[in-house]
């Protein structure tokens, strides 16, 4: 005869934070199921070391609460008990262990939402949630936040989150500096001979579980050196990567955070996103011992270095959560310039002849890894002009990423990246030609096309498309008062130029895929 326990709770992939209050004692009456599970590892097709990331997370993390003495009901990708959902796999734990009650927490994607609110309806036993005590701020308090008002302006947001959790703050409610946002100063390039002070890499052995991936037949994409696996999976490492970045990073991440170089994939980035998705460590504390370093060690760190990468935390990252559940399920279909073309299939091999992108995708496939400028400015900026369809789009980055869960992916995507919400997350499209890529990187100077031509010979398609962009969607852009000025320089281009720039921007859509 099974034990049997009262109460089921249920432990998703990225609820792993081991200081939730359902840890804090055991409870010999508690079941925690985790469950590796083919309606989340197949609901996209994700890069092989994201679903290795979030299996080997899942299972220690299941290994330290076992150690601790909680039971834990742990079902692997090939168990032959699995099933192929969430509400099954449950059903039936709780039918072998004659639960009465199943508990989870608020999940952060509305797809799981909606399955685990007919939990009550599929499980016909009581069902209660609770918090996963790790945003700093509610479902809903962004919608309280802006209600009545036109825009959501991040600035506003960012202001109130500073006061709310009195961080960077003088007496008073003032920012300690005189100012919210040294945004200005964070705008260069890698210096020439810089050499860059990397924060160290993990190598570790995932084989194990890359075989059972195998077995399972799971479909994935990207590449993988399994005996050098270097993403942070516990919460013991994610706390070494955090002092590491401090250290070595931090000092210069806010001047070269827009920076990027063919020499190296996270420059001064801290590539903590992933930990802090899963919740190995709590985006609080990770702002906290920011605000430590500078706080008792002014002379080592500039205040433009810490304000910025505090305000992606603070700011960025709980503003996009906020959009997220005020705007779905409608937000997933929005789009406002009616894209339709399909991604190029050099998105899924790197082999284009453009190096910007080229290297933003070749090193997303070796890494599951891009930084912010990379994904905005490389392949988000040529997802736009090139008029890829929002939901391609989406699919890519979802997959690609080992920090993409869908509250944070669809509004930077969707939102900020392709404007296909018109301008709840962005202000005005990100859209640039080659001038900006050549101006904050190395790229252009080894490309196969000419940074400085818009049309003929081994021109720049980013240049052509720029300018096609702005004709094709004029109707839309015209009301938008930070576009006025480029509409105004293409409507004074001289008739035969903006006719061969239009010609060159057909020419290279018809062969997108020669690129
Ligand atoms: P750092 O540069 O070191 O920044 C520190 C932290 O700030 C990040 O770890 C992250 O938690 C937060 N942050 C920074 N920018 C943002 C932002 N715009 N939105 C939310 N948080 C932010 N981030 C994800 O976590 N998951 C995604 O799926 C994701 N998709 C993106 C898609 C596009 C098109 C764009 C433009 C951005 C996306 N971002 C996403 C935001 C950002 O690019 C990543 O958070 C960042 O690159 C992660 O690397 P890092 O930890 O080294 O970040
Ligand atoms: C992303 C992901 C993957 C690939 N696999 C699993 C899994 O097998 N089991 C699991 O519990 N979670 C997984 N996840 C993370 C979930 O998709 C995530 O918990 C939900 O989307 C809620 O945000
Ligand atoms: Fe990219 Fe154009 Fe520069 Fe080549 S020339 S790296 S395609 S911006």
């Amino acid at each position: 005869m099974n034990k049997t326990y009262t109460a089921i709770k249920l432990v998703l992939g990225d609820q792993l934070n081991l200081n939730h209050p359902w840890f804090k004692e055991v409870d010999e009456d508690v079941l925690f199921v985790m469950m590796e599970v083919r309606s989340e590892t197949d609901y996209v097709k994700h890069h092989i070391q994201k679903v290795v990331a979030i299996f080997d997370a899942m299972r220690k993390f299941a290994k330290i609460q076992e150690e601790k003495g909680h039971h834990i009901h742990y079902i692997k990708i090939n168990d032959s008990q699995n099933k192929p959902t969430i509400t099954e796999n449950l059903k039936s734990v709780c039918s072998k262990y004659a639960a009465k009650e199943v508990h989870y927490q608020l999940p952060d994607e509305y797809r799981v939402d909606q399955e685990l609110k007919q939990l009550e309806k599929n499980l016909g036993i009581p069902i209660h949630n609770s918090d996963t005590q790790h945003f700093l701020t509610t479902r809903g308090e962004f919608g309280e936040f802006f209600s009545g008002k036109k825009s959501f302006l991040m600035e506003n947001f960012y202001r109130y989150m500073r006061v709310k959790h009195r961080i960077l703050l003088e007496l008073g409610n003032k920012p300690i500096g005189g100012k919210w946002n040294f945004d200005q100063e964070n705008r260069k390039k890698v210096p020439k001979n810089h050499a860059i002070q990397t924060v160290g890499l993990f190598t570790k052995n995932v084989s194990d579980i890359l075989d059972d991936i195998h077995l399972a037949g799971l479909k994935t994409i990207g590449e993988i050196s399994p005996t050098k696996f270097s993403w942070t999976t516990t919460r013991t490492e994610a706390l070494e990567l955090l002092e590491q970045f401090v250290t070595t990073a931090l000092p210069l991440f806010g001047t070269l955070q827009d920076a990027m170089t063919e020499q190296h994939w996270y420059l001064y980035h801290s590539r903590l996103s992933f930990a802090m998705n899963i919740k190995l460590i709590s985006p609080l504390e990770v702002i906290k011992r920011v605000e430590k370093a500078y706080l008792e060690n002014s002379d080592a760190y500039e205040l433009n270095q810490i304000e910025g990468f505090i305000r992606q935390i603070l700011g960025w990252r709980e503003y996009m959560r906020g959009v997220y559940w005020s705007q779905m399920p409608s937000y997933a279909a929005l789009n406002f310039f009616e894209n339709k073309r399909s991604l190029p299939s050099w998105f899924w091999n790197g082999k284009t002849k453009m190096n910007c992108l080229k290297h933003a995708i070749s090193q997303s496939l070796e890494h599951a890894y891009a930084h912010h400028i990379q994904r905005l400015m490389v392949t988000g900026n040529f997802s736009l002009l090139a008029g890829i369809h929002p939901d391609e789009v989406d699919n890519w980055y979802l997959g690609i990423y080992i920090d993409a869960f869908e509250w944070v992916e669809i509004t930077n995507t969707r939102g900020m990246s392709q404007f296909a919400d018109g301008g709840i997350v962005g202000s005005k499209p990100y859209v640039s030609s080659s001038a900006y890529i050549n101006k904050m990187s190395d790229y252009c100077g080894s490309c196969y096309y000419s940074n400085d031509k818009k049309v003929g010979d081994k021109a720049c398609p980013f240049n052509s498309l720029y300018w096609n962009f702005f004709d094709n969607h004029a109707e839309k852009l015209r009301s938008n008062p930070r576009l006025g000025m480029m509409l105004k320089i293409w409507n004074n281009m001289a008739p035969k130029e903006r006719s061969e720039i239009l010609s060159q921007a057909s020419v290279y859509l018809d062969k997108i895929e020669l690129l």
